[in-house]
């Protein structure tokens, strides 16, 4: 056995070791971000004057698309509420390029439906902004956004 042999299996081991840290690492990545993406296609929330169904019909949302958003707003009793005013902002978590802000209108008595473009694939909050007699609420939602 020669000196340069042993060299050699040691670099082999070390690079072996090194490799298999590296799949280790990137598979731990990989499991973290599964764990944290894909937020549900529907909400839920509850706010002081009722309750929000938030739905995207096509989800995950498609990027520079129209993405078509759906809440369901009713009051504390149950009952529909009619003539709200609805803003959304998008906007990417810890990143700046960019949001996009759009306004909902009533398709429906207490249904209101508006278009929303994620400008860039990952996890986008959106922030809804609700008025209704003479009351604003903010409500906020994360969802993904593919290509
Ligand atoms: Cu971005």
């Amino acid at each position: 056995m020669q000196p340069n042999d042993n060299v050699r299996t040691s670099y082999l081991k070390f690079f072996l070791i090194f490799f298999l840290l590296a799949l280790l690492i990137g598979f731990a990545f990989w499991w973290f971000q599964q764990d944290e993406a894909d937020p549900p296609q529907t909400t839920e929330h509850a706010f002081d004057s009722g309750t929000i169904r938030w739905t995207i019909e096509d989800y995950p949302a498609k990027v520079l698309h129209d993405n078509q958003f759906t809440v369901e707003i009713k009051d504390t009793q149950g009952f529909p509420v009619h003539d709200a005013n609805i803003k959304v902002k998008l906007d990417m978590l810890s990143m700046v390029c960019g949001d996009y802000v759009f306004e909902m209108t009533e398709v429906a008595t207490g249904k209101y439906g508006g278009d929303g473009i994620p400008l860039m694939a990952g996890i986008w909050k959106a922030t809804l902004t609700l008025e209704s007699n003479e009351q604003t609420y903010e409500i906020s939602r994360l969802l993904k956004a593919i290509h």
